[in-house]
């Protein structure tokens, strides 16, 4: 009897420090993961070249990712941890499927049309052609789950659909991947904002908790947080400000929205900002302390990342040499 067990991939921007949406919608699933399926996991490096970066401050958040991600927990002995420009196999498959991925397909994706607007001066090919670089990623591992906020659905079903259309006319190559999104704080809103998503790149920084901020910024900013008319700690959709706020508070404390809602009777908005702050705090203080660790040591950060592409190269290049093969491509001897 076949025993396999499942194949989990994601990856993630090297743009910035990753905010609490970050974490809560798709880091913080990753180790949980590492025990019952084959991981792996990249920092995701050539994706974040589609909006301009500065060369110096994209390499130190590169390798601070790196010990960030290691600093959440993730154990580079059970899931490959690499760089993604360092597995030559990415950007190679990548053009590949370019030629089997629709102009009007690429035109639909919602990621696209917003960072369109937000760049206007740079609309370039690579940004247009990001998600097919994404569907290389996870199609190269023959990936089953792929653990990412809610905000990347849009791109996982292109990745299925172009895995279909290829293997329609190839025959099996790549296997078809799920999105794996959790049930709470797949998409954590902005402090200043609750209709729009917490993200790094927001001008007010009072929007987002980073990952590395330390306990007084947390508390300050979870204080700062807007709230809704009323006095009321209830998750309904006309109290989006409260409603991100349960949310936050149910993940990191394993709470329920009933159970917060009795926790927090006729105590007031305040109270509930302040619990809220100290919940985040609490959890974050021990990554961070490992994160300052970890970072020091450049050694062990490049030990780890080597050896990461090297068996991520060793695994993804299997299939894409298969699909080279498949298209008619003379394969190197
Ligand atoms: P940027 O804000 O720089 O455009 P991003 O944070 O959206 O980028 P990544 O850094 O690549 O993009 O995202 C990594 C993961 O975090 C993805 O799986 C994404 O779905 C998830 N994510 C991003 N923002 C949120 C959010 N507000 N809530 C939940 N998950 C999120
Ligand atoms: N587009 C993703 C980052 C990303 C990714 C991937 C996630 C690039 N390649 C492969 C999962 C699997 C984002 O979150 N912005």
């Amino acid at each position: 009897m076949e025993n396999k067990k499942k194949n989990v991939f994601s990856g993630i921007q090297p743009t910035g420090i990753p905010t609490l949406g970050n974490y809560l919608g798709a880091m913080r699933g990753w180790p949980l993961l590492q025990k019952e399926y084959n991981c792996i996991y990249s920092v995701v490096d050539l994706h974040s070249l589609t909006v301009r970066q500065e060369p110096a401050k994209l390499r130190r958040q590169t390798l601070s990712l790196v010990a960030l991600l290691l600093a959440i927990g993730i154990d580079p002995e059970q899931s490959p941890l690499f760089i993604q420009s360092h597995v030559h196999t990415h950007a190679e498959l990548a053009w590949l499927l370019n030629c089997y991925t629709q102009f009007g397909e690429l035109s639909r994706m919602t990621q696209f049309k917003d960072k369109s607007v937000k760049h206007p001066d740079n609309i370039n090919a690579g940004l247009f052609c990001y998600p097919v670089l994404m569907a290389a990623d996870i199609l190269l591992y023959q990936t089953d789950l792929v653990p990412v906020g809610a905000d990347q659905k849009q791109h996982l079903e292109l990745a299925r659909d172009i895995a279909s259309r290829f293997n329609g006319l190839y025959g099996d190559v790549f296997r078809q991947p799920e999105p794996y999104i959790p049930p709470s704080g797949a998409r954590v809103m902005s402090l200043q904002d609750p209709t729009k998503k917490m993200s790094k790149s927001d001008t007010n920084p009072n929007g987002y908790v980073l990952l590395l901020d330390d306990t007084d910024t947390i508390l300050r900013k979870f204080r700062r947080a807007v709230t809704d008319s009323g006095s009321e700690i209830i998750s309904t959709p006309d109290k989006p400000g409260v409603s991100n706020l349960m949310a936050i508070y149910s993940v990191v404390t394993g709470k329920t929205t009933e159970e917060i809602e009795k926790d927090f009777d006729g105590k007031g908005y305040g109270a509930f900002k302040t619990a809220v702050g100290e919940a985040v705090a609490e959890t974050l203080r021990p990554v961070r302390e490992k994160y300052n660790d970890l970072f020091k040591n450049k050694d062990y950060l490049q030990k780890i990342y080597t050896e990461g592409a090297e068996k991520a190269l060793q695994i993804s290049q299997r299939t894409y040499l298969k699909a080279c093969k498949k298209l008619g491509l003379v394969l190197p001897q």
